[in-house]
């Protein structure tokens, strides 16, 4: 458990470094894609968004609501990323709309700084953009 400090420029910072972006995103695909078919389900998907808490904040999604709430929720955050309706989400309408997602974090953010609680092993993507930054600063201090 641990505190991370990050506000809209940690995570546009993270957007805009391609090669990093597209490195972390093809990793998350990886991890989400659990039956490793190279796209992913609305189950997967839905697994992936269950685990962002704070993309759930940014989607509004209230934790507490009825289950079928839920699901009508996270159908419609599938088809978001479902940019061509063919019923998956291949890598790239993952990186696309994983890449919109974090630039509004950024906007939502701006210059005020939140802090984020995390536990041991989380890996979202706001601790990547979070990780990012603090590896730059150590190598910008020499
Ligand atoms: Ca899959
Ligand atoms: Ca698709």
């Amino acid at each position: 458990m641990g505190i991370v400090i990050i506000d809209g420029s940690t995570v546009s910072n993270f957007v805009d470094d391609v090669a990093e972006f597209n490195k972390r995103v093809a990793e998350l695909f990886a991890t989400l894609d659990i039956n490793n078919d190279g796209v992913l389900s609305r189950s997967e998907l839905r697994k992936a968004l269950e685990s962002f808490r704070l993309l759930e904040a940014h989607f509004g999604v209230d934790v507490a609501a009825p289950a079928e709430e839920l699901t009508k929720l996270y159908d419609s955050i599938f088809d978001k990323f479902d940019c061509d309706k063919n019923g998956t989400v291949d890598m790239e309408e993952f990186r696309n709309e994983m890449k919109k997602i974090m630039l509004a974090i950024a906007d939502g953010l701006g210059s005020c700084p939140i802090q984020m609680a995390l536990e041991d092993g989380d890996d979202s993507f706001l601790k990547l953009a979070a990780d990012l930054e603090a590896s730059k600063i150590k190598f910008s201090s020499g």
